[in-house]
């Protein structure tokens, strides 16, 4: 299989760091869906990272679709989210989170992209401010160890990719250890595990 995406994109890093977790092996095709456009759109005809190319020659993307597939090569007992009841109600309402703050990510850095006087300062504080409603959220739900049943799932997974992406690239005055202790805590439980620690994003 073939996942096509850079880390800097956080729904492709968080695919990668399942196939790693789930020892699914695949060639990573490191394409940028705005730098590289055309050779994207080669597996992804609309451009979207990530793509997973299946051995078959099917493409899928969407990383939840993506993530659902894997784990059902898997299976319940392998997939990284709790089977049924209130640990997985958790776990993927702390997924959704980390997914409504990503696209939030983005956002930001895109008008970061614009010369000054064209940013849209209303827009740029909206989408902050509501990235850091989804970091208080995941900063309080936190503990010591993984956020549901002391197991790392989905939930730990895109709570990492959120934390480091802001912490490092998008939010770094704001998305700190001192402001968000616990979540960083929980991205230093994560970096120590090969497939968080090889998959660190670059600008
Ligand atoms: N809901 C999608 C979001 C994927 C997404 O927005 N990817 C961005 C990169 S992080 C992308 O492909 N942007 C290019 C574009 O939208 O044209 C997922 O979970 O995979």
């Amino acid at each position: 299989m073939k996942l096509v995406g850079p880390w800097i994109s956080g729904f492709t890093r968080r695919t990668a760091i399942t196939m790693k977790l789930l020892g699914i092996p695949f060639e990573h095709l490191n394409l940028n869906a705005y730098t590289d456009k055309e050779e994207v759109r080669r597996y992804s005809p609309m451009g979207k990272v990530p793509a997973l190319v299946l051995d078959s020659g099917e493409v899928l993307i969407d990383s939840a679709g993506i993530i659902d597939v894997l784990h059902e090569m898997v299976g319940p007992e392998k997939a990284l989210l709790p089977q049924s009841g209130a640990p997985r109600l958790r776990a993927l309402q702390l997924v959704g989170v980390g997914l409504a703050i990503y696209p939030k990510l983005s956002a930001l850095f895109d008008e970061s992209l614009r010369p000054e006087n064209y940013r849209l300062q209303s827009a740029i504080e909206g989408f902050a401010e509501q990235a850091i409603v989804g970091y208080k959220i995941l900063e309080e739900e936190a503990g010591d160890g993984w956020y549901v049943n002391d197991t790392l799932s989905q939930a730990d997974i895109m709570a990492v990719v959120c934390y480091e992406a802001a912490a490092q690239f998008v939010l770094p005055d704001v998305v700190t250890p001192v402001n968000f202790p616990r979540l960083a805590a929980l991205a230093e439980r994560a970096i120590k595990i090969d497939a968080f620690a090889s998959t660190v994003p670059h600008l």
